[in-house]
């Protein structure tokens, strides 16, 4: 093991010492010593403890939130027996305190009014707001049907509403976590494999030996136990090869990094195939006896040399070469990591096929090191009436797209823009936590399709920028104040988490599903929520579970024995996969026969224009999107987002490192505030970078409000998927303005 990774592991975690001396990041990678500390002050202090699961991103780590004899939380803390956590929660998790305390959230129910010839947002009663809401779902129901209000969500309070929403007779429902987010990679591995990945992804890091990341910068993103199996693996000795054109903290600790040419990895993928199958290095065994089409499969990447490969990519064929055998040599021990947010380019569905098949040369999936077989346990639904059928829902809206197994965002917003001629018009939304005017690309077309509305309403914690469009704005409290849906996610055993209100409800806030019920009483609903706490659904689904909320009250998460198999494939052992033909599909007929590739080629995408630069945008370690930018904790760590120059840009540009600028995209887009120059070899010269997430332009967040720029501004060109309806946000390029092109104006 090369003694400078270790280095660098040692550095970030000082870096990260650093961080929990400011009270933000306590115990990420192994700080226990903070730890032992902090429960002994605990014990001194004489807190109580609640359980929980984290709320600041998907991952849903348990955890403990503690609280003193006058109510304050004073830390959150992981769970030991949570395999999410490992009783570690990632900065951002300890940092949650500050959803709580963050003096900016909204406080009560607000309508649009007009007061004094000015339209503004007046305070009102919890009645008063949602007897509206109520009349205006009757209204829709009455003039259009119950599928012309949709929801749009993200998140626990999604779960509660979509019952109303289904109760109510609409599945019209779509969120930014498919079509934004992970969509295609399900399409690619579901036409492989048989299955989705899922989250949290079975991605077997823990006993890997080959660690293949393609963008996919784990370590910024910290969704936490990969973070944590990922460093193990680096201590082990695990190679690590990192596909990104940015030096990503990932990279800064592979054995190998290919700074791709954006855009051109699948021509790398089609590369590394060809390599493995004419080098006779792919897993014959494997390859035998489970898969189809594996000469049909030779034959496409006949071509595909790295000689081949190294025009398009700029990646060296002896480094292709050399990454494919480093893959092959621990196979079946090899996960080529499907990513996460894969809608980049518009075929990322194929691209994600192509990592399906490369796993599926190697042998990963399904064996040790590579991808486990993961089980989870089925949470009984509490009993309600049979929710009636709409006529038509988010799987009619995106019918174009074959593949799509959730709403597509994008064609909800052309339903409701499109409303007047429609068959599927769209008059109303509900929109509960998301910001979807950052989460979503074209914002133009966002606020177009709102401006079509007859009415919005909207669910947050925070006064973001989605809730300045709202007719009806309801204040939820935070994940800090209340119970929501027991936490089931598969895993290498199948475990359940709790989530318990640790402290009241703060201001006049309430949790969605209180919100869900008074709505559905309101229209008739009431057989839908037949209990008066949540706290009853969830101590009658524990007690299903052979479990009771008292004693989760005491443990906070449960963990099961699997009751579905082994981890991993048994040798000789027959498996059927999920697939039509039973079988991992090299070639798939199913594609083919819609009139798709049925193997995925490599098509160019469109350079930057002279002058440009591509868009290039991921995760700050200590912040999750725009949700975080205005958390006293988190904005104390970093507070705005730089822009990532190559010095070759500076020189040519004559920048000033934390000099301002603005950037301009290609359709002459501005972002509304400047960001600061980060001059940096660790992005290539034809990109600049950026977090995602910052760039606020709602007054009412204090910390947040004009720092940094967002990345979602300058999104105004998409690549859809064909197959599922992804839309592909990297393919959009900025130049550098010096001068403030808003000198002359206000915002
Ligand atoms: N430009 C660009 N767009 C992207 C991405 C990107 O990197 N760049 N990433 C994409 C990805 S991967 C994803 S998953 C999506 C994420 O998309 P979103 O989930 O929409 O992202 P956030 O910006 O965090 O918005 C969350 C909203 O929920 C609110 N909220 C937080 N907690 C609660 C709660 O407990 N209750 C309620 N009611 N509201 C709450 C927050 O205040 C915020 O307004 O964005 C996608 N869009
Ligand atoms: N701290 C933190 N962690 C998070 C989140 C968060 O908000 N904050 N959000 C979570 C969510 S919902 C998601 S979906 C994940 C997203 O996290 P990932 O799935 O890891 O996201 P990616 O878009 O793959 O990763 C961004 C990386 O892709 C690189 N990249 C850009 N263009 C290309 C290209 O053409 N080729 C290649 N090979 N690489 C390229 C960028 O330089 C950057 O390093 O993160 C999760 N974890
Ligand atoms: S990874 Fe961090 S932010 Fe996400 S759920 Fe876990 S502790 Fe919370
Ligand atoms: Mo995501």
């Amino acid at each position: 093991m090369p003694t400078s990774r270790r280095k660098f592991i040692k550095i970030s975690a000082l870096g990260l010492g650093g961080l929990a001396a400011t009270g933000g990041a306590m115990n990420l990678m192994g700080m226990n010593p903070l730890l032992d500390a902090a429960v002994k002050e605990n014990v001194a202090r004489k807190l109580s403890r609640t359980p929980t699961y984290c709320e600041v991103c998907f991952w849903k780590c348990a955890g403990w939130v503690y609280t003193d004899e006058q109510q304050n939380i004073t830390k959150i803390l992981g769970n030991d027996d949570d395999p999410h956590c490992n009783g570690r929660l990632c900065p951002r998790g300890t940092g949650g305190i500050g959803m709580y305390t963050d003096e900016d959230r909204l406080k009560t129910p607000l309508i649009r009014s007009i007061v004094n010839g000015e339209e503004t947002f007046r305070e009102v009663s919890w009645e008063e707001a949602l007897d509206l809401i109520a009349s205006k779902f009757t209204e829709v129901r009455e003039k259009y049907g119950p599928e012309s209000f949709a929801l749009l969500k993200h998140g626990s309070p999604g779960k509660h509403l979509e019952h109303l929403f289904k109760a109510y007779g609409s599945d019209t429902i779509a969120e930014p976590a498919y079509a934004q987010c992970r969509g295609p990679r399900e399409t690619g591995f579901a036409l492989t494999f048989g299955s989705w990945v899922g989250s949290p992804e079975p991605t077997d890091i823990r006993d890997t030996e080959c660690l293949v990341l393609i963008g996919s910068h784990i370590g910024e993103n910290m969704h936490n136990t990969q973070v944590q199996e990922m460093s193990d693996a680096i201590d082990r000795g695990a190679t690590i090869i990192t596909v990104d054109p940015r030096l990503s903290t990932a990279a800064s600790k592979s054995d190998h990094w290919l700074p791709i040419k954006p855009g051109t990895d699948m021509a790398l993928l089609l590369a590394w195939m060809h390599v493995l199958i004419y080098e006779d290095l792919y897993n014959k065994d494997y390859v035998e006896k489970y898969t189809t089409g594996f000469n049909k499969l030779k034959e496409h990447v006949r071509t595909c040399t790295p000689e081949w490969a190294y025009a398009i990519t700029t990646i060296e064929p002896e480094v292709i070469r050399k990454t494919a055998r480093a893959m092959a040599a621990a196979a079946p021990a090899t996960i080529v990591h499907p990513g996460r947010h894969v809608t980049w380019y518009g075929d990322d569905a194929q691209r994600a096929r192509a990592v399906a098949m490369l796993n599926g040369l190697l042998g990963s999936w399904g064996n040790r090191g590579g991808f486990y077989f993961k089980e989870g346990l089925k949470v009984p639904k509490y009993p309600h009436p049979e929710y009636p059928k709409p006529k038509w829902g988010w799987e009619a809206i995106g019918e174009k797209y074959p593949y799509a197994q959730m709403g597509i965002t994008q064609e909800l917003i052309k339903a409701t823009i499109e409303s007047e001629h429609n068959e599927h018009p769209i008059k109303a939304w509900m929109v509960a936590g998301t910001n979807l005017t950052q989460s979503l690309p074209q914002q133009e077309k966002t606020i177009e399709a709102i401006n079509n509305l007859d009415f919005l309403v909207v669910v947050d914690t925070m006064p973001m920028d989605i809730t300045g469009y709202a007719d009806v704005v309801l204040p939820e409290c935070t994940y800090l104040e209340r119970y929501d849906g027991i936490r089931s996610a598969p895993n290498r055993n199948p475990s359940i988490a709790v989530r318990i209100p640790a402290v009241k409800p703060k201001y006049q806030s309430k949790p969605a599903w209180w919100i869900s019920k008074q709505i559905g009483e309101r229209l008739g609903l009431g057989a839908y929520f037949d209990y008066d706490d949540y706290e009853e659904v969830i101590e009658w689904q524990l007690k299903q579970l052979g479990t009771s909320l008292e004693e989760m009250k005491k443990i906070g998460v449960k963990n099961f024995e699997r009751t579905s198999g082994p981890l991993y494939l048994k040798e000789d052992q027959d498996h059927e996969f999920f697939t039509s033909s039973g079988k991992v599909e090299f070639y798939s007929k199913d594609l083919k026969s819609k009139g798709f590739d049925p193997m995925p080629v490599y098509t160019p995408h469109p350079e930057p224009p002279e002058g440009y630069y591509r868009l290039n945008y991921g995760r700050s370690p200590v912040h999750t999107f725009s949700r975080t930018i205005n958390n006293p904790n988190l904005s104390a760590l970093k507070d705005e987002n730089t822009l990532w120059v190559h010095p070759k840009v500076a020189r040519i540009r004559g920048l000033q490192k934390t000099q301002e600028v603005w950037l301009k995209n290609q359709d002459g887009v501005v972002s509304d505030f400047p960001i600061k120059v980060r001059v940096t070899e660790r992005i290539r010269w034809d990109s600049v970078y950026m977090y995602h997430g910052f760039g606020h332009a709602n007054k009412k967040l204090s910390r947040a409000f004009g720092k940094g720029a967002s990345d979602s501004q300058l999104i105004t060109r998409t690549a859809v998927d064909p197959l599922m309806g992804g839309t592909g946000l990297r393919g959009n390029f900025v130049t550098i303005l010096t001068e403030d092109p808003h000198k002359n104006s206000v915002i």
